[in-house]
C-alpha cells in the first residue's frame, strides 16, 4: 500500500516528511488540502487529526499526526537507510540538530516569513529587521553544522536535513517572490552569505524524487 501524506502546499512540516520519504527512496502520494477553504479544519480531515494540522501520514492501519513522529516511525518501519543514525553518539547528534532546527530555526523563519508572505510587509520596520537578524543567527548555526559534513550531520541525508531544508528553501522562495522587502532587510542572497548552505540545498535538490516534494503551487506557477 502506498504511504499517503496529507499536506498544505508550502507548509514546512509536511515537507519534512516528504523529504524523509525521498531520502529512503520510498514511494508516496500526497493529499493537498486547501487551507484557504479550511479543509484542514473540517471533516473528513478532523477525524484523522482533531487538531486540524498537517502533516498526517497514513500507511495501511497506521495514522501519524506529527512530522517528527512520522520521521521516527518511518525509520522503524523502513529502516534502510536510517534517518536517525545507527550508533548511539550519531543518534544523539542527529536528535540534537533535529530539536534545535525544529525549535530555533523554525521559530526564526516563522517570525520572518509570516509578515513577508501573509502580512504584506513592505518596509524594514524594527520588528522585521529583528526577525531578519534572528533568522541569520540560525542560518549561521546551520552553516557551522555543514562545516564538517556534506549533509546536516554526516555523509548521508538524515532527519536533521529533513527538518532544516524546508525552512531554508522557504526563505529562498521569499527572496524569489518578494525581492524588494527581502533586500531591504539584508536577506537578498542567503547562499552568498552562507555558501555551505547553498551547496547543501543543491545536494538535496539533486536527490532522486526531490521534485515530488516541492510545494504544489510553486510547480503550478512555474
Ligand atoms: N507538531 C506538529 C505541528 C504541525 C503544524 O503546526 N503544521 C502546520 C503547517 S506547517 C499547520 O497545520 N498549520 C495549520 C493550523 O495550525 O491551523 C508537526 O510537526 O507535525
Amino acid at each position: 500500500m502506498t504511504i499517503r501524506v496529507y499536506t498544505i502546499s508550502g507548509a514546512p512540516r509536511p515537507w519534512r516528511v516528504l523529504l524523509g520519504l525521498i531520502f529512503k527512496e520510498l514511494d508516496f502520494e500526497t493529499v493537498v488540502l486547501k487551507a484557504s477553504e479550511g479543509e484542514h479544519k473540517a471533516e473528513p480531515f478532523l477525524s484523522l487529526n482533531p487538531r486540524g494540522t498537517v502533516p498526517v501520514v497514513v500507511d495501511g492501519a497506521v495514522t501519524i499526526r506529527d512530522s517528527i513522529a512520522a520521521l521516527a516511525w518511518l525509520d522503524r518501519a523502513y529502516p534502510d537507510p536510517p534517518l536517525f543514525g545507527v550508533e548511539a553518539d550519531e543518534a544523539a547528534r542527529i536528535w540534537q540538530h533535529v530539536t534545535e532546527f525544529a525549535d530555533y530555526l523554525r521559530a526564526a523563519v516563522d517570525g520572518l516569513l509570516t509578515p513577508v508572505f501573509f502580512e504584506n510587509a513592505h518596509e524594514a520596520t524594527p520588528e522585521l529587521l529583528k526577525a531578519a537578524y534572528a533568522a541569520k543567527v540560525e542560518l549561521a548555526a546551520l552553516e557551522r553544522a555543514l562545516e564538517s559534513a556534506p549533509f546536516g550531520v554526516g555523509e548521508m541525508p538524515c532527519a536533521a536535513d529533513a527538518i532544516a531544508f524546508p525552512e531554508v528553501r522557504l526563505i529562498q522562495r521569499a527572496i524569489d517572490t518578494k525581492p524588494g522587502i527581502m533586500s531591504e532587510i539584508g536577506l537578498q542572497d542567503i547562499y552568498g552569505q552562507f555558501p555551505r548552505i547553498g551547496t547543501w540545498v543543491e545536494r538535496v535538490e539533486a536527490l532522486p524524487g526531490y521534485e515530488k516534494t516541492q510545494p504544489h503551487h510553486w510547480k503550478e506557477a512555474a
